[in-house]
């Protein structure tokens, strides 16, 4: 169970790097901030309390990996990245500008800390799970973790992804979905119905876990679910707000992606300080 000053710990970091996303996406002229906003709790959970990992040898062998599959949410990765140390955080100011390491998306080859390039929707996901398939016939112990979007789930790679971990039973894998109920252009129910989204996963073979995706106790809690379970590889759903953290931005299509100008900043630093 996740005692009350770790909760603290993670929530005081997660407001902190909402505030550098914030920033980060001022300064490049616009992101895809809506969703690096609900995948965002999960991540800091995973780099702030359970990734084995070593920023200062991001090559090590027996490091955990992080796919984000949803490759879009890259400028959220990137910050929390450069806060772990992986490179100097002034090489963010100029994110996704020509000569950057960053682009949009992040390039494994670019960037320390990312274990694989991702941006095209689909890919990272069945990535992840030849990761986890090449840890287990290698005989090592170090776990994947990925994230995929819901949207994402509209592709027919992620299912055949999911036939796979099924069938080899990646329970060295734990998948997320940003379930924040949106694509890129509207209501992932309106666009393509996903739903019953736990179903098709167990029908996969794959045991699902809904949670709410901004309760750091739900979220450690789930992740240890999935550290322990044997049988079959687990999908943790996790029910979350696109834009959360910045009132104006909460649920709103339109802040799939978007630019700021000084006063949307201050107004966006305002919501995300609460005052
Ligand atoms: C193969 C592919 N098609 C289209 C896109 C363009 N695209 C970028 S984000 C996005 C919507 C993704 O929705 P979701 O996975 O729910 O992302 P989130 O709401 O979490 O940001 C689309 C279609 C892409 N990156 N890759």
């Amino acid at each position: 169970m996740l005692k009350p000053a770790e909760k603290k710990k993670l929530a005081d970091k997660a407001r902190e790097l909402r505030e550098k996303i914030i920033e980060v996406t001022y300064t490049c002229g616009g992101a895809h901030v809506g969703g690096a906003f609900s995948q965002h709790d999960i991540l800091v959970a995973l780099y702030y309390k359970y990734l084995k990992i070593d920023p200062k040898r991001p090559q090590w062998p027996e490091r955990d990996r992080f796919v984000l599959s949803k490759g879009h949410g890259g400028i959220g990765h990137a910050v929390i990245l450069g806060d772990k140390g992986y490179f100097d955080e002034a090489l963010l100011d100029d994110f996704n500008k020509t000569g950057s390491p960053f682009g949009m998306h992040l390039d494994r080859l670019k960037v320390p800390g990312v274990d694989t390039s991702t941006g095209s929707l689909g890919h990272g996901f069945p990535m992840a799970v030849g990761i986890a398939l090449g840890a287990r016939l290698q005989g090592k112990k170090f776990r994947t973790y990925c994230m995929v979007g819901d949207g994402e789930c509209h592709e027919g790679s992620v299912w055949e992804a999911a036939m796979a971990g099924g069938h080899y039973k990646v329970t060295n894998l734990t998948l997320f979905v940003d379930r924040n109920g949106f694509c890129l252009d509207g209501d992932t129910e309106e666009i393509m119905t996903l739903e019953p989204l736990d179903a098709k996963f167990e029908a996969f073979g794959w045991r699902a876990l809904t949670i709410d995706g901004h309760d750091f106790a739900q979220i450690d809690e789930a992740i240890l679910t999935s550290q322990a379970e044997k049988e079959r590889p687990v999908v943790i759903i996790a029910n979350t707000i696109k834009g959360k953290g910045v009132d104006f931005m909460e649920g709103q299509t339109a802040w799939h992606y978007g630019g700021l100008d000084d006063q949307m900043k201050e107004k966006a630093l305002k919501s995300i300080r609460g005052k």
